[in-house]
C-alpha cells in the first residue's frame, strides 16, 4: 500500500535495484489499451553490469523476465522487432558490460534511431569515482578525462544520459520513458551506468515506485493545416497515396481503407509500410526503387502525392527521379515535423489515424479508371522439375502465408524484392527493415516478434546466406528460449545483390562471392548449421520441396531452418533510379558508358527542397 501523499517514505536501495524497480511499473496507454511499458530485458553480462545489474535482477526483477542473446548487437534488433510488433507501445531494455558489450550496441542504437523504433539501452561504464585509475576495456582520451565509449551512442540516440549519482535515475528515467513511448521523438535512448554506482545504496522516494502509466497520445491535425490539405486533395485530378511505417504505428490501416475506398485514390506502401494496405482494388504494392511497375507508374503521372508517415528516403523516391509530373505537389500527414515538410510538401504535422477521419469527408472521389491493377500475383502454381531461384522462394512463402503470420527480411535483395513481389495477405504482417538495412538484423527481429506475438501464427525470416551469417547465432537463442521462427535462408553463394550492384554498374566486382583465393565456389551446409544450433532442419532444392518444407515447418513446434540453394540470375542495371554516386573515371570503355548512362539520368532528376 502506498503511504499517504506528502509523506516523505524512503526505501533503500542500490542505483540498479532502483532501475529494475521501476522499469517493472511503467505502463503505456493508447486508445483506452494498458500495456507494460518494458515487458522485459535483454542482456549479456560482464563487467560493469553482472554484479549490481545482475544482482538486482535477481533481487528485483520478479515481472522483468531476463533473455541471454548471443551478441549485444541481436539483443537490438530483438528489441526493435518487438517494438515494431507492439506499434511504438512497448520498449524491450538491453543490458551490456563496458567496453565491447557496450559497442557492439551501437549498429543496433542506429538501426532503431533510423528507423524510428524505441528501444532502452543500458550499457555499463567506468568508474564515475575513478577510484580503480584506468579499468579494464577502458578507453582513455588524452585531452577529457570524462570520455568513455559511450559517447559514441551520443549521436545515434534520440536521448542520452550517464548515471553518475543514484539519484540522478530520478530525472533520467522518466526523461528516458517519455522520450522512447513520443511518437515523433522516439528511437535508441541510452543511459550509460557507471560501473560503481549501479551498486551504490541510496534512500528513493517510495512514490518513485509507483504505477506510472505514459499515455500515448494521438496528435490531432490543425485546422490550418487541414484547411491547406483539403484545397489540395480538391484540386487534385491524379492524386496518389504513399503509406509509410506511421501508418503501422499509428494503426491506421482501417481508417486508410476507408479512406481510398471513399476517395478512389490508389495506395502504393513504403518498407516500412509494407503490409499497411490490404491486396483488392486501389492496391499498387511497392514504390520507388523497389517498386512495382504500377505504382510507379501512378507516381510518375501524379500531381499530387499524399504521404503519410514516410520519411521518403531514396528508396522510395527512386533517388527524387519518381515523380515527373511538372506540377507535382506534395502534402505529408506525419506525427514527425521534420519529416512532414520533406519535398516540399504541406504538412499535417498529426497522427495519421486521426488526420485521415478528419480529411475523410471533405475529399471529393477521383477517376479510378486508369488505375494500374496490381492485384493478380497471389495464385501459384508449381511446375515439376521448376529450378528455384530467389523468386520463386519469395512466390513459395507468398503462397503459405496465412492470416497472423509475419515476413521478416533486412538486407540483400530480400527486402527489396518482397517490396515488389510480397502480397501481404489480409491479417498478416511485414516487417521489412530497409531503413538502415542492417545485415543480421533479420533472425533476432524475428525473435523479438515471436515474444511479443506468441505462439500463434507463423514468423518467416528470409535472410541471405550472408546476412545470416553475420549472426547466425540467434538460431541458438529461438531454440533456448522456445521462440519459433521458420528461417528460410536463400544461399546465392555471396553478397548476391551488392554483386550485382557492381558488376551492372561498373562491370567489376570485388570481394562478393564466398569463393576460394583461386575462385572456387565454397560449399556451405546452412541445415547443418541450423542443427548445429538445436534448430530443426530441411534442406529444399526446387519449389515443390520448398512448398513442403514451409509445411512442414508451420505443423512443427520448434524453429526450423530452410536450407533453400538457389540459382543466380542475371541482373539488368535497369529500372528505376538509384543513385549510388559512380566513380567519374573507368578504364575501359564499356565501364565509361554504364556509368554515363547513370550520370545523364541523375541529372534528369529533380532536386527538391529535403531538410
Ligand atoms: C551490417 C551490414 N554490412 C554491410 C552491408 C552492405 N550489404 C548490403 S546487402 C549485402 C550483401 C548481403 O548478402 P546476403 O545476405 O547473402 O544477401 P544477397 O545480397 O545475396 O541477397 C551487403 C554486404 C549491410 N547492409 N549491413
Ligand atoms: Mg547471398
Amino acid at each position: 500500500m502506498m503511504p499517504p501523499r506528502g509523506a516523505d517514505v524512503r526505501v533503500r536501495m542500490t542505483t540498479a535495484q532502483a532501475l529494475v524497480r521501476w522499469l517493472q511499473v511503467q505502463w503505456s496507454e493508447r486508445d483506452g489499451v494498458r500495456r507494460r511499458a518494458f515487458p522485459s530485458m535483454w542482456g549479456i553480462f560482464g563487467h560493469g553490469n553482472v554484479l549490481s545489474l545482475g544482482q538486482a535482477m535477481a533481487q528485483e526483477g520478479a515481472d522483468l523476465p531476463l533473455y541471454q542473446p548471443k551478441s549485444e548487437q541481436a539483443m537490438v534488433h530483438a528489441a526493435l522487432g518487438y517494438a515494431k510488433a507492439s506499434r511504438r507501445t512497448q520498449v524491450l531494455a538491453c543490458t551490456a558490460s563496458i567496453g565491447p558489450g557496450a559497442t557492439n550496441l551501437l549498429t543496433g542504437a542506429a538501426t532503431a534511431t533510423v528507423n524510428r523504433l524505441p528501444v532502452l539501452l543500458l550499457p555499463a561504464d567506468t568508474f564515475a569515482s575513478r577510484r580503480s585509475g584506468v579499468v579494464l576495456q577502458q578507453l582513455e582520451d588524452p585531452a577529457a578525462g570524462d570520455i568513455s565509449v559511450n559517447d559514441a551512442f551520443r549521436p545515434l540516440s534520440r536521448y542520452f544520459d550517464r548515471i553518475a549519482r543514484p539519484e540522478q535515475l530520478l530525472t533520467a528515467l522518466p526523461a528516458a520513458a517519455r522520450t522512447l513511448l513520443d511518437p515523433a521523438d522516439t528511437g535508441a535512448v541510452t543511459l550509460a551506468l557507471h560501473q560503481d554506482v549501479l551498486g551504490e545504496a541510496h534512500e528513493w522516494p517510495i512514490e518513485f515506485f509507483a504505477d506510472r502509466t505514459w499515455i500515448i497520445a494521438r496528435r490531432p491535425p490543425a485546422p490550418e493545416e487541414l484547411a491547406a490539405a483539403r484545397e489540395l486533395l480538391r484540386s487534385a485530378r491524379r492524386p496518389l497515396l504513399i503509406s509509410g511505417g506511421g501508418v503501422r504505428y499509428s494503426e491506421a490501416e482501417v481508417q486508410l481503407a476507408a479512406f481510398a475506398r471513399a476517395t478512389g485514390i490508389p495506395v502504393a506502401e513504403t518498407s516500412a509500410g509494407k503490409g499497411s494496405f490490404a491486396p483488392g482494388p486501389g492496391y499498387l504494392g511497392g514504390i520507388g526503387v523497389n517498386g512495382t511497375a504500377a505504382a510507379n507508374e501512378c507516381a510518375a503521372a501524379a500531381d499530387l502525392v499524399v504521404c503519410i508517415g514516410t520519411r521518403l528516403t531514396d528508396f522510395t523516391t527512386a533517388s527524387l527521379s519518381l515523380f515527373a509530373h511538372e506540377n507535382v505537389r506534395f502534402l505529408s500527414i506525419n506525427v514527425n515535423p521534420a519529416d512532414a515538410v520533406r519535398l516540399g510538401g504541406a504538412p499535417v504535422v498529426a497522427d495519421a489515424r486521426l488526420a485521415l477521419e478528419a480529411l475523410l469527408p471533405s475529399t471529393p472521389r477521383t477517376r479510378v479508371d486508369e488505375v494500374p491493377d496490381e492485384n493478380d500475383k497471389t495464385t501459384t502454381v508449381f511446375d515439376e522439375g521448376e529450378r528455384l531461384d530467389r523468386w520463386a522462394v519469395y512466390r513459395a512463402v507468398n503462397a503459405a502465408a496465412r492470416p497472423g503470420d509475419w515476413v521478416v527480411a533486412a538486407a540483400g535483395w530480400a527486402p527489396g524484392d518482397l517490396l515488389k513481389q510480397y502480397t501481404t495477405p489480409q491479417g498478416s504482417h511485414a516487417h521489412l527493415e530497409f531503413g538502415f538495412s542492417c545485415m543480421g538484423h533479420e533472425l533476432p527481429a524475428g525473435l523479438g516478434i515471436r515474444l511479443h506475438e506468441g505462439p500463434t501464427g507463423e514468423i518467416v525470416v528470409i535472410v541471405g546466406d550472408g546476412s545470416l551469417l553475420m549472426g547466425a547465432a540467434e538460431l541458438l537463442t529461438a531454440a533456448q528460449y522456445g521462440l519459433k521462427l521458420t528461417v528460410v535462408v536463400i544461399d546465392n553463394g555471396g553478397y548476391g545483390s551488392i554483386d550485382a550492384l557492381a558488376r551492372t554498374r561498373t562491370g567489376v566486382s570485388l570481394a562478393n562471392r564466398f569463393v576460394t583465393a583461386s575462385g572456387e565456389a565454397l560449399d556451405v551446409d546452412y541445415a547443418a548449421l541450423g542443427r548445429a544450433l538445436n534448430c530443426r532442419a530441411i534442406r529444399a532444392d526446387d519449389p515443390a520441396a520448398l512448398h513442403a518444407a514451409l509445411r512442414d515447418a508451420r505443423a512443427a513446434a520448434d524453429t526450423t531452418v530452410i536450407h533453400c540453394p538457389v540459382v543466380e540470375l542475371q541482373e539488368t542495371a535497369d529500372g528505376p533510379f538509384w543513385d549510388l554516386g559512380d566513380p567519374e573515371v573507368a578504364r575501359d570503355r564499356r565501364q565509361q558508358r554504364l556509368v554515363d548512362r547513370r550520370a545523364a539520368i541523375r541529372r534528369a532528376a529533380r532536386q527538391r527542397p529535403c531538410p
